[in-house]
């Protein structure tokens, strides 16, 4: 069998994390597509040599030209910008948004039957603009936010409850940004739920309310601790669950910007949602029983995603 192809556009911090992932998890052979010149090349050189001491095989080359994205299975789009201290993930829209337009003609001309996840912020507008741009169908194009989210959710939660993350099943919903909603009442720690396990364990509901705040934040915690850039370890970790998901045909539920239309009365709009990926990409979106304060959180959180699509259309008209 022919070895898997994933390209990655973009092979900055969380470009260059997701090659190594890719790389040691053997799942095909790698590009590594960036605009600045000579990057991308010196990157996949330097990970290349990480092949015999860690034992993998796959493929690794730089390139700054689309044409050698032919025929990739799985593309992992991080182009564009990151935010810096003081700076939201919206501050990003006219900038990333170009970049979009690059990025979605390169994988229309030359990759279209591949399965594509967007992490490029503001994420919800991004990847509705990269599908818009490269006319794939939208089960093939996904957001990748809702794993990382969740993931964030869980690590709190263990340390508050002082478990292993192992037995977090942690559950978030809504777009990726301030106004997402991390869903105590769908969050398990060993099928137990949390909001149990915080009466049996004395965990006083205001550190619950804490362990909310702070995951709608988590981005932006580690963007202050950094300066630099924003967080790229646990991103691209998220991403290559997803490609996994994708290649293995797993049909995992996980959560992630799906396009949606009808469920959660949401209609033609890409929102965090649990979704199930295999073969088919996007195979289904599950609309699961919310109670009326956590529907109206997710409503704050679509409206706010919907304006950010109003923006993006102000700035670019052939999306209008
Ligand atoms: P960074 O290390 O700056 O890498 C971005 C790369 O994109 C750079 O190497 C640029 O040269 C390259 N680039 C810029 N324009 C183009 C273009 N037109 N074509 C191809 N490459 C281009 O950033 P990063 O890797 O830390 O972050 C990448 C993106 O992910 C940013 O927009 C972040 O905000 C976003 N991000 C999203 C999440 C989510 O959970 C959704 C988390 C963390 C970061």
């Amino acid at each position: 069998m022919a070895r898997k192809k994933i390209a990655l556009i973009g092979a900055g911090m969380i470009g260059g994390t997701l090659a190594h992932l890719a790389a040691k998890k053997e799942m095909g052979d790698i590009v590594l597509f960036d605009i600045a010149e000579g990057m991308p090349q010196g990157k996949a050189l330097d990970l290349s040599q990480c092949g015999p001491v860690e034992g993998f095989d796959a493929s690794i080359t730089g390139t700054n030209d689309y044409a050698d994205i032919a025929g990739a299975d799985v593309i992992i789009v991080t182009a564009g910008v990151p935010r810096k201290p003081g700076m939201s993930r919206d501050d990003l829209l006219g900038i990333n948004l170009s970049v979009m337009k690059a990025v979605g003609e390169g994988i229309k001309a030359h990759a279209p039957d591949a399965f594509v996840i967007c992490i490029t912020n503001p994420l919800d507008a991004m990847v509705w603009a990269l599908r818009e741009f490269s006319g794939l169908p939208a089960n093939k194009v996904v957001g990748m936010a809702g794993v990382l989210d969740s993931a964030r959710f869980a690590t709190f939660l263990a340390w508050e409850f002082g478990v292993s993350v192992k037995d977090v099943n942690a559950f978030v919903l809504g777009g990726h940004g301030d106004t997402m909603v991390p869903v105590l009442s769908y969050s398990t720690i060993s099928g137990i739920p949390v909001h149990d396990l915080a009466k049996i364990k004395g965990v006083d509901a205001s550190r619950l309310d804490d362990i909310v705040a702070r995951t709608r934040s988590g981005g932006g915690e580690i963007v202050g601790l950094l300066k630099t850039g924003s967080a790229y370890y646990a991103p691209a970790t998220s991403a290559i669950a997803m490609a996994e998901a994708y290649l293995g045909d797993q049909k995992r539920i996980l959560p992630c910007a799906a396009y949606v239309e009808g469920k959660y009365g949401v209609d033609g709009l890409y929102v965090g949602v649990p979704a199930v990926i295999g073969a088919n990409g996007i195979e289904d979106v599950v609309e699961i029983e919310l109670s009326d304060e956590e529907k109206a959180n997710l409503k704050v959180s679509v409206d706010a995603v919907e304006e950010l699509l109003v923006a993006c259309k102000g700035l670019e008209p052939s999306l209008a």
